[in-house]
């Protein structure tokens, strides 16, 4: 008899407190739930079982392991929120990644349903259907909501950009102040400025100081439309939390501008409690670099909040042509993945869970999918088989998942 990751959903789910199997590759069979290493962490409670569904006669396949629910969430229950991006597609196809996540995590940012080209994609015209219908989901089922995101280069319409400076401020602050008023209460978070830094990191010619030469630096003249987006957002809603978030905050060069763009906002008094750190990795990326950018922003800036937004583990470290022209870019691993990848990546994702469950200024870490196949790595920079989150394409739990919500899980 063999369940599926979706039955095994079913079985488990709100019901029972094991581990239906040991994960094969490894593992030393433990069915502990505490939290990873040395850090605080809650144990699983066991919850009274909700169905009278018994449990499976025969064991899963072998080497197939599930995961009793809540476990993601409940090993870093004193430390931070566990999230992940989601769609409403998913949602509403009743998709197994929205199941997991139902399952899994307690904090939802919307994928894509929440920026300008979908609320907004013609000039004074408002459409909040999906956003409503994913942020609802959300609420509905106890998670929190982080808004993604206000003002980024991509996924803006045209419009926005166009006419004096002046012009772009009133079109600009009209939209914050409508999209966090209509969400005022239902979203707490918002990143309100997203990829704002510059990625001058090799030529020398791209940025503008520690801004990033985007179309609208271009069309304003200077940074100053991140000061407003975060002014409309902290008048339209003054009890959210208004974050910039950005990638490569792992590199220091990048981290050090990111950090001068914060310094010069709270000189300015524009209102920011805190920064996300995308944490794009890959299966090379020194974790402590990641911990580092951090450490930089508790210590140069005191009380303000850390977020990793979109985190994954990319299996690729491709050059730079290959994202600029999909030239060079490495060989496609293949699905399955390899399984000392697997275990590179649990290594990675377990010193840095270790080293984010020490810093109380971690308040949402957030995976940017569920399932390996739900991942933008599969298309970008090329398309090619990618594994780079918690959950295989079946929905069962990964080595990395292992290894960080169970610290006598064997890599
Ligand atoms: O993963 C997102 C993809 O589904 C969308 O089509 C795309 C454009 O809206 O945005 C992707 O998410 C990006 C995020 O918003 C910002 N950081 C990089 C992410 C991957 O491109």
């Amino acid at each position: 008899m063999e369940f599926t990751a979706r039955d095994r959903l079913k079985l488990l789910g709100g019901a029972s407190a094991f581990l239906l199997s040991a994960c094969g590759g490894g593992s030393d069979n433990s069915s502990s739930t505490s939290g990873i290493g040395a850090g605080p962490s809650t144990p699983v409670t066991p919850t009274t079982p909700t169905t009278t569904t018994p449990p499976p006669t025969s064991p899963p396949p072998s080497g197939d392991v599930s995961i009793v629910d809540g476990l993601l969430r409940d090993t870093f229950t004193n430390n931070f929120k566990m999230g992940t991006a989601m769609t409403d597609n998913r949602v509403r196809a009743n998709d197994l990644s929205a199941e997991i996540a139902l399952a899994q995590f307690n904090s939802i940012t919307p994928e894509y349903e929440l920026k300008p080209d979908q609320i907004a994609p013609t000039e004074g015209v408002f459409n909040f259907v999906e956003a409503d219908r994913i942020v609802d989901w959300a609420l509905a089922n106890n998670m929190e909501v982080r808004g993604h995101a206000l003002v980024w280069h991509e996924a803006t319409p045209d419009y926005f950009l166009q006419g004096s400076p002046a012009q772009i401020r009133a079109r600009l602050e009209n939209y914050v102040t409508t999209v966090v008023d209509h969400f005022r209460g239902r979203i707490t978070i918002w990143d309100v400025a997203n990829e704002v830094t510059s990625v001058d990191l090799y030529n020398g010619t791209n940025g503008v100081g520690p801004d990033r030469d985007t179309a609208w630096f271009q069309a304003v003249g200077n940074a100053d439309y991140i000061d407003w987006a975060f002014l409309a957002a902290r008048a339209a809603d003054p009890n959210a939390q208004l974050f910039l978030s950005d990638y490569e905050t792992e590199n220091p060069m990048k981290r050090g501008w990111l950090i001068d763009i914060v310094r010069r906002l709270r000189a300015r008094g524009v209102p920011i409690d805190g920064v996300g750190h995308q944490f794009h990795l890959q299966l090379n990326t020194d974790p402590d670099q990641a911990l580092a950018a951090i450490d930089a922003v508790t210590n140069e800036f005191a009380g303000l909040i850390n977020h990793v937004t979109e985190l994954d583990v990319s299996f690729y470290t491709d050059p730079g042509s290959c994202w600029e022209s999909e030239t060079n870019c490495q060989p496609d691993v293949g699905n399955p993945a390899p399984a000392d990848m697997l275990a590179s990546q649990a290594t990675l994702l377990r010193t840095l869970f270790n080293g984010l469950m020490l810093r109380s200024s971690v308040e949402t870490v957030s995976f940017w999918g569920v399932r390996d196949g739900d991942s933008w790595l599969n298309e970008s920079p090329t398309v090619r088989s990618n594994h780079p989150l918690l959950f295989d394409r079946d929905g069962n739990p990964k080595p990395a998942l292992l290894a960080i919500t169970d610290p006598n899980y064997v890599i």
